[in-house]
């Protein structure tokens, strides 16, 4: 049995939204009852909480419902911020808010129609593909031209964790073309992400939560 005093995820580990949520609660420290969900069985407990019906969703014990992904990672990380996520080392926190906000406005769609082509009629993979290279391209300018590694300086902070994920995807599409690509430092930069303690915590894998079951106590030991 959870502790009923800790807030509720719910979660779908392959979701980039979800991984972002799970990689501020880990790196706060905020501990909570991770329940993963099936997208296509999502747990009537969770469409109560948040009709909407898309993850990440954090309950918190109060009742009170976070479900968008950036709230949950800034609930996290106002609570605790140990690795000074909220305080980058260049820059500053509405800088890191922008470059999300272009993420999820501008690049995700496109993600979205390289990933799943037939989805879309608007437009074919290939320009989709070339519309989300140019946010790629801004990221290595910026890692170019700014203090780097990461996005906003030396340490990593909101930004990096609240983007990498949707990099990631969009590098696994193609690798081989990925790779190909004059994005040297954007490619080391995901390297890092990909192969961190902090990522393979935030990817363990749970088995599906069903309701009257204990969910997982997250983040992992
Ligand atoms: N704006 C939301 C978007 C979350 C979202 O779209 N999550 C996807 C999974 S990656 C989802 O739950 N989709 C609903 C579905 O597939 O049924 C956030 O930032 O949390």
């Amino acid at each position: 049995m959870q502790d009923p005093r800790l807030p509720i995820l719910y979660s779908f580990r392959r979701c980039p939204y979800a991984m972002r949520a799970r990689l501020a609660l880990a790196a706060s420290g905020e501990h909570c009852e991770l329940r993963e969900v099936v997208l296509k069985n999502k747990p009537p407990d969770m469409l109560a909480a948040s009709p909407k019906g898309t993850v990440p969703v954090l309950v918190l014990p109060d009742a009170a419902v976070l479900e968008q992904s950036l709230d949950i990672m800034l609930w996290a990380l106002r609570r605790n911020d140990p690795l000074r996520w909220l305080a980058p080392e260049a820059g500053a926190l509405d800088g890191m808010l922008a470059l999300v906000a272009a993420c999820d406005n501008h690049f995700k769609p496109q993600l979205d129609r390289y990933k799943y082509p037939g989805r879309f009629a608007d437009a074919p993979a290939g320009t989709a593909r070339e519309l989300g290279a140019q946010f790629l391209l801004e990221l290595e300018a910026r890692l170019a031209n700014g203090p780097g590694p990461q996005l906003f300086g030396a340490r990593a902070a909101l930004a990096d964790a609240a983007v990498m994920p949707f990099v990631r995807q969009f590098a696994m599409v193609e690798p081989a073309w990925f790779e190909s690509q004059p994005w040297p430092l954007l490619r080391a930069w995901l390297a890092g992400w990909t192969t961190s303690p902090l990522f393979e915590r935030a990817m363990h894998k749970y088995a599906p939560w069903a309701s009257g079951e204990a969910g997982a106590a997250y983040p992992p030991a």
